[in-house]
């Protein structure tokens, strides 16, 4: 099995990224992000205890989170591997997911770090508010909030994979091809 965590900051690029690495690589993905927000779309009672913490541009507990990646990881035990889009995003769910992957006996192979200034980060996640109707990504507070929010809170991830020696840096300024094209050379499967 072969894992791969697709990292960055909101607007980065890491959905985008993980839509072509599926398709060259046959890897199982799991964005947290649109599982949350499948939850929502359920109109249940959970469904709006996450609207509203994600429409203040919050995290959503590590708790209700790993839940949700236990019952996906065991539901795909068949799988290749899989692409981790949005998880972990706070160091607790780092080792939460490494102690989980060890139960299967795997691991995380190679964690892809999508580095994008911040100006990049407000002009793509502002375009996409106004096509996505995505709350989040509507206002300018909201946006700020999730880029304060990474670098406080989600950031020290990128240490935990530095010091596992799995962190790899890419440049995710560019066309999409060409992003890519430095993921794949850094993936080399
Ligand atoms: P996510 O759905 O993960 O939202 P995101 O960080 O905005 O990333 P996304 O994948 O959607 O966007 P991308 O970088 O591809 O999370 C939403 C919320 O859910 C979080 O704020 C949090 O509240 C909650 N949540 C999720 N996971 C959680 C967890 N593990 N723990 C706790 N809470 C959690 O950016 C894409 C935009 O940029 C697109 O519009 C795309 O077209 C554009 N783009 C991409 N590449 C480009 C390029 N090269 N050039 C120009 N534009 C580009």
């Amino acid at each position: 099995m072969y894992s791969l965590v697709i990292f960055g900051p909101p607007g980065s690029g890491k959905g985008t990224q993980s839509e072509k690495l599926i398709e060259k690589y046959g890897l199982t993905h799991l964005s947290t992000g649109d599982v949350l927000r499948a939850e929502i779309k359920s109109g249940s009672e959970l469904g709006n205890q996450i609207k509203s913490l994600i429409e203040k541009g919050e995290l959503v507990s590590d708790e209700m989170v790993q839940e949700m990646v236990k019952a996906f990881v065991m539901k795909n035990k068949d799988a290749k591997g899989f692409i981790f889009d949005g998880f972990p995003r706070t160091v607790a769910q780092a080792q939460w997911l490494d102690n989980m992957l060890s139960e299967i006996s795997t691991s995380v192979n190679i964690m892809i770090s999508l580095d994008v200034p911040d100006d990049e980060l407000r002009i793509r996640l502002l375009s996409r508010g106004k096509v996505s109707g995505r709350q989040d990504d509507q206002d300018e507070a909201i946006i700020n909030n999730r880029i304060d929010v990474y670098k406080n809170t989600t950031l020290p991830v990128m240490e935990y994979y530095q010091k596992a020696g799995k962190a790899k840096g890419i440049h995710g300024l560019g066309t999409i091809d060409e992003i890519f094209g430095r993921i794949t050379e850094a993936v080399a499967l």
